[in-house]
């Protein structure tokens, strides 16, 4: 059993979908962002940057924060979605979104949706960052079935939660054929509807 704190962002749903997608049994537990849950000092000792996602697994008592990390974690115990021969290209995708697609589509979030009209160099700047991903994700698409290879992997379920707030973003995910066709691919998969909804059994992953 792997209890899982979260919270419902695409962060949290990284995990809730890898855990679907190897059959694991899990537990999650709420952590209320709005509440400054994620400072409360038993969090902190799992947690040491205040942020979810964060396993613990009964298995073992081990403890793992950073979605990247987890999802290694998960993957290299279960044998699945890590595939020895393609994991130096699962790794560059993988700490691609960790590093870039995460955090810019982050910040995004931050200046166009839940604070416009505060700065308009932070809505400009991270429009056209974000923009500037959607079509270097495009491309990747273009030559390659998935982000790392032509099976569907880890570096793929980090991304897609993030994809998956495409209403947010204003950029158009229709106007990006094979971005969209990944996109839609996911959308279907039984694993990624039952993740995405973990913390909110009523909704419903957003199609173009
Ligand atoms: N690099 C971290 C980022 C996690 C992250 O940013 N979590 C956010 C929610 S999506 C959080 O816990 N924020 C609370 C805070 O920073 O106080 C990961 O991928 O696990």
């Amino acid at each position: 059993m792997i209890e899982l704190f979260a919270a419902n962002t695409p962060n949290g749903k990284k995990i809730s979908i890898m855990l679907e997608e190897i059959g694991y049994d899990y537990k999650v537990t709420k952590v209320d962002l709005g509440k400054d849950e994620q400072f409360k000092p038993e969090f902190v000792k799992i947690s040491p940057f205040s942020k979810i996602p964060v396993i613990i697994d009964n298995e073992n008592n081990k403890s793992v924060f950073e979605s990247g990390a987890i999802l290694m974690y998960l993957a290299d115990k279960s044998g699945k979605l890590y595939d020895a021969k393609d994991k130096l290209v699962i790794n560059q995708w993988l700490m691609a979104q960790m590093g870039t697609v995460g955090p810019m589509i982050g910040q995004h979030h931050q200046f166009h949706h839940y604070n416009p009209g505060k700065s308009e160099f932070g809505e400009e700047r991270y429009f056209k960052i974000v923009k500037r991903i959607y079509g270097e994700l495009d491309v990747r698409l273009k030559e390659s079935k998935f982000l790392a290879c032509d099976n569907y992997s880890i570096a793929d379920i980090a991304t897609w939660p993030w994809m998956a707030r495409h209403e947010w973003h204003d950029i158009g995910l229709k106007n990006y054929k094979n971005l969209s066709r990944w996109y839609l691919d996911i959308a279907d998969r039984e694993a990624v509807i039952k993740g995405f909804s973990f913390m909110d059994k009523d909704s419903k992953i957003p199609k173009l």
